[in-house]
């Protein structure tokens, strides 16, 4: 049964596809259009093999990084080591990045095969062509909206890009495996030396190609990811942000002004809202000033890619939570500003308790500037940028 099964999908899968009309074979789709001797499965298996690891990687930190920001209900994420999502975040835009010249390399490498002739002889064949080109689509599209996100170049995208670059992904990685099962024999062939690198000839050999291609990745990576290493952020080039400059020397994403809070932030009747289990205490600012103050080094490690580490003064969180007798709890932090998707985050029980998690009121010894979240803003460890909500108005406990 499985068997006659098996047969009439393989009669399915190999039926031939009529040919189409020889007028068509013009330009590219004629014969020996594409003559550079660089082409070689040789080539297109090592770039691949570096773009595979580029778009691993890429997608595994990407995953990470919406699982902290949209949580399933089994995941979980520790408030230490303090700097991991700083790292994972990093890597994820800094593969990103580097796997634009060695995408385009790739799809230099194998474009031709766009105008092969006959499109596709079988039906299994013009299937697996389909798969590849959902590769290609999909890779494209992971690669310039990651750009255009971090280069705030919102207007270029006219839908919702969290949503797209989440399926996307699964989209582009769904294709890269079936491409890799379908590819395996001539990738095994090309590392088992079946393949030779170069036949001899003159101009650039095909090692070179691929030097110039890793030299170009290196470069790439090298003049943007100082925007969150900072030894090397004098070289970023390309970074769309330096984690030097800005008001007290680090960068704004939101303003005050472009969030709306400018009055509600500077009003001196400002009461911090912490609410719970019945109770509910208003602080001003003398008031949390007049509470113990800790001081903390921490980053803001924007899912953009930059960071920037600073020491922030202010009141435990935990603290707060006791004041309405809260204590192993979740809590959500809600911003002055009304609405959208940053003026409010949650604070998973991790986060909410650990003794470096604050509401700061200074950093680097100075009361914050409006920008970074004037009178008093979220700082906790290993967490996203977008969740360390400026401009707070009330903190509230989550019942579990
Ligand atoms: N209320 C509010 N808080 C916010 C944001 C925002 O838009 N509104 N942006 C977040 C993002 S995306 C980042 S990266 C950090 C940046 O903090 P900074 O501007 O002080 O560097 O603030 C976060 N807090
Ligand atoms: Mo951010």
């Amino acid at each position: 049964m499985v068997r006659a099964t098996d047969n009439r999908l393989s009669r399915i899968l190999h039926k031939p596809l009529p040919a189409p009309p020889e007028s068509l074979r013009r330009g590219p789709l004629r014969r020996r259009a594409f003559t550079s001797r660089l082409r070689s499965p040789w080539l297109t298996a090592r770039l691949g093999l570096f773009l595979g690891i580029a778009f691993g990687t890429c997608f595994v930190t990407g995953l990470l990084s919406h699982a902290i920001q949209h949580p399933p209900h089994w995941f979980w994420w520790p408030a230490h080591p303090a700097g991991l999502y700083r790292a994972t975040q990093g890597i994820h835009v800094a593969t990103g990045l580097a796997a634009i010249p060695l995408l385009t390399a790739k799809l230099w490498s194998v474009y031709p095969k766009l105008f092969v002739w006959p499109p596709a002889r079988d039906v299994l064949q013009a299937l697996e062509r389909g798969s590849v080109a959902a590769l290609g689509a999909g890779a494209l599209f992971q690669l310039v909206t990651g750009v255009l996100n971090i280069t705030y170049w919102y207007s270029a995208m006219p839908f919702a890009f969290i949503t797209s670059h989440f399926w996307g992904a699964w989209l582009a990685i769904g294709a890269l495996l079936v491409h890799i099962a379908v590819k395996l024999p001539i990738i095994r062939g090309t590392f088992t030396g079946r393949q030779r690198p170069d036949r001899p000839g003159p101009g650039l050999s095909r090692r070179g190609l691929l030097a110039v291609v890793g030299a170009t990745a290196g470069l790439v990576t090298l003049a943007t990811v100082g925007q969150t290493v900072r030894a090397v952020s004098r070289l970023s080039v390309l970074a769309p942000r330096v984690p030097d400059i800005g008001p007290q020397g680090f960068p704004v994403n939101t303003t005050a002004s472009m969030a709306a809070v400018t009055e509600s932030a500077t009003d001196p009747g400002y009461r911090l809202v912490v609410s719970g289990a019945g109770k509910r205490v208003e602080l001003s600012l003398a008031d949390l000033a007049a509470m113990a103050q800790y001081t903390v080094r921490l980053p803001i490690s924007c899912v953009e890619g930059w960071s920037a580490s600073a020491d922030w003064t202010g009141v435990r969180v935990r603290d707060l939570l006791q004041l309405v007798g809260a204590s192993d709890t979740a809590a959500a932090v809600q911003s002055l500003q009304q609405g959208g998707a940053y003026s409010s985050s949650i604070l998973d029980i991790p986060h909410a308790m650990d003794p470096s998690t604050l509401i700061a009121l200074r950093v680097k010894g100075e009361l914050l500037d409006i920008d970074h979240g004037y009178p008093c803003r979220l700082i906790a460890p290993n967490r996203p940028g977008v969740m360390q909500t400026k401009w707070v108005a009330s903190l509230s406990v989550i019942a579990s």
